[in-house]
C-alpha cells in the first residue's frame, strides 16, 4: 500500500468509528497516525514547492497575508492601505502570484501580501492552492478577507490554513518533551487532563517513536493538540477576519451576518473606503508592536526613529533585527525604561525590553 491508499483506509476507519467515551482512545491513536503519514506525504515536495513569484522577499518590520477565495477584494484592499498596485477584476484568480505593498503606520513598515484566491481543497491538491497556503505559513498575521455576501467562506479558510499547519489566534501547547535513549516514558501533568488519558498520550508517542523520555503537561490539551506538538512543524499566528464589500448591504443585513460569522470581524468596503483607517489601526494593533529607542554609548539616544520591534522582544531579538551578525558580537545591554528597576541597567542578552525603553548595546 502506497501513502495515500494508506491515508484512505485510515481516514474510512475514522469515518465508521464513533466518537465516545470507549472510542476516544482509539480515534487519538488513528488521528496520530493519519498526521504521521501525511507529514511524510508532504516532506519530499515541499522543497521544490516556491517557483517564481511564490516567495516573496520578506522586507518591513513584518509581514501579513490576505487570504481569501477569489474575488472577495484582497487586491482591492491592499491597493487601499497599501502603496502597491496590484490587478483587479471582477472576474476569479486575477492575481496570479504574490503581490507585495507596504503600510506604512506609526512608524512601523508592515508589508502586507497580495495573494491569488485559494479554493476549498487547496490545501490537499498540488497546485498554486498550497503554494499560496505555504506563504501564509511564514506571516506575522493572516487577514482572511470574506465577501459581504459569502461568510461561509470563513470555514473554508480555517480548514485550508488548519490542514496546512497553520494554528490561528492560539498558542503553542504548553506541554515540553525530552527524549532521552533509556529508562521509559515518564507522564507528567499540573493539572487535570479531561480530554485525553495518559495511556494515550504513551501510544501517540509511542506512533511517533518516542519510548523514552519525559512529558510535562501544563495545560488540558486534546489528542489533536498533542500531535500538533509531536509533529513539531505547526505554526500558530495571529488572525483577524474582514467582511468586504459592506457598501452592497444595509447594517441590518450586517446583524444577520455578525450572527452567523459568531465571532468578531471587520466590516469594510475597501471600493468605497468604509472603514479603511480603523482596518490599518487593527492590523497595527494585532501585530503588538512595541517601540525602542537605541542610544549610542556617550551620544543622545535617537527619540525621532524608533526601532519596531514585536512585544516579547530580547535584547538579542533586537541585535539580529539590526544586524544578522550582530547577535555575536554584541555583550550586554544598558537599558533605561518600564522593563528595569534603573536608568541605564546592564541586562543580558535574553532581557525582554518593553515599549518606549532607551537601549545601548555594549559590544
Ligand atoms: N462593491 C464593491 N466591490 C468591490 C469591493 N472591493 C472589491 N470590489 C470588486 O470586486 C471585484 C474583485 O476584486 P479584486 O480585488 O480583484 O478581488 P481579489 O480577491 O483580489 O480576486 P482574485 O485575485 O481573483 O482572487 C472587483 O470587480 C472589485 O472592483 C468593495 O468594497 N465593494
Ligand atoms: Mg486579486
Amino acid at each position: 500500500m502506497g501513502l495515500p491508499e494508506k491515508i484512505k483506509a485510515i481516514e474510512e476507519e475514522m469515518n465508521k468509528t464513533q466518537i465516545n467515551k470507549h472510542t476516544e482512545h482509539h480515534i487519538g491513536l488513528l488521528k496520530a497516525k493519519l498526521a504521521k503519514l501525511k507529514g511524510e506525504l508532504d516532506q519530499p515536495r515541499s522543497s521544490n514547492q516556491g517557483g517564481i513569484g511564490f516567495e516573496p522577499k520578506k522586507s518591513g518590520d513584518c509581514s501579513v497575508v490576505l487570504i481569501g477565495l477569489p474575488s472577495v477584494g484582497k487586491s482591492t484592499i491592499l491597493n487601499r492601505v497599501t502603496n502597491a498596485k496590484s490587478k483587479t477584476g471582477s472576474y476569479f484568480f486575477t492575481t496570479l502570484k504574490v503581490v507585495p505593498g507596504v503600510l506604512e503606520y506609526k512608524g512601523a513598515k508592515i508589508q502586507l501580501l497580495d495573494l491569488p484566491g485559494i479554493i476549498s481543497g487547496a490545501s490537499s491538491g498540488s497546485g498554486r492552492g498550497k503554494r499560496v497556503l505555504s506563504v501564509a505559513r511564514n506571516a506575522d498575521l493572516i487577514m482572511l478577507i470574506l465577501d459581504v455576501f459569502q461568510p461561509a467562506q470563513l470555514k473554508v479558510l480555517k480548514k485550508e490554513l488548519h490542514n496546512m499547519g497553520v494554528r490561528l489566534n492560539t498558542h503553542p501547547p504548553d506541554v515540553t518533551i525530552e527524549k532521552s535513549s533509556r529508562g521509559g516514558l515518564g507522564i507528567t501533568s499540573t493539572c487535570k487532563l479531561t480530554k485525553l488519558s495518559k495511556a494515550t498520550v504513551r501510544d501517540i508517542l509511542n506512533i511517533y517513536g518516542i519510548q523514552h523520555g519525559n512529558v510535562i503537561i501544563r495545560e488540558d490539551i486534546s489528542d489533536d493538540e498533542l500531535i500538533d506538538v509531536v509533529t513539531g512543524n505547526r505554526r500558530y499566528i495571529p488572525a483577524i477576519v474582514v467582511l468586504n464589500k459592506i457598501d452592497l448591504v444595509n447594517p441590518e443585513y450586517l446583524v444577520q451576518v455578525k450572527k452567523k460569522i459568531g465571532e468578531e470581524f471587520t466590516p469594510i468596503s475597501a471600493d468605497q473606503k468604509i472603514n479603511i483607517e480603523d482596518l490599518k489601526e487593527l492590523i497595527y494593533n494585532k501585530l503588538n508592536f512595541i517601540r525602542v529607542y537605541l542610544k549610542p554609548r556617550s551620544k543622545e539616544a535617537d527619540l525621532e526613529e524608533p526601532l519596531i520591534v514585536t512585544a516579547g522582544s530580547s535584547i538579542s531579538d533586537i541585535c539580529t533585527k539590526i544586524h544578522r551578525k550582530f547577535s555575536e558580537q554584541a555583550k550586554y545591554a544598558l537599558v533605561s525604561g518600564t522593563s528595569v528597576k534603573f536608568k541605564s541597567q546592564r541586562v543580558g542578552k535574553d532581557h525582554i525590553v518593553q515599549d518606549q525603553d532607551i537601549v545601548t548595546i555594549v559590544t
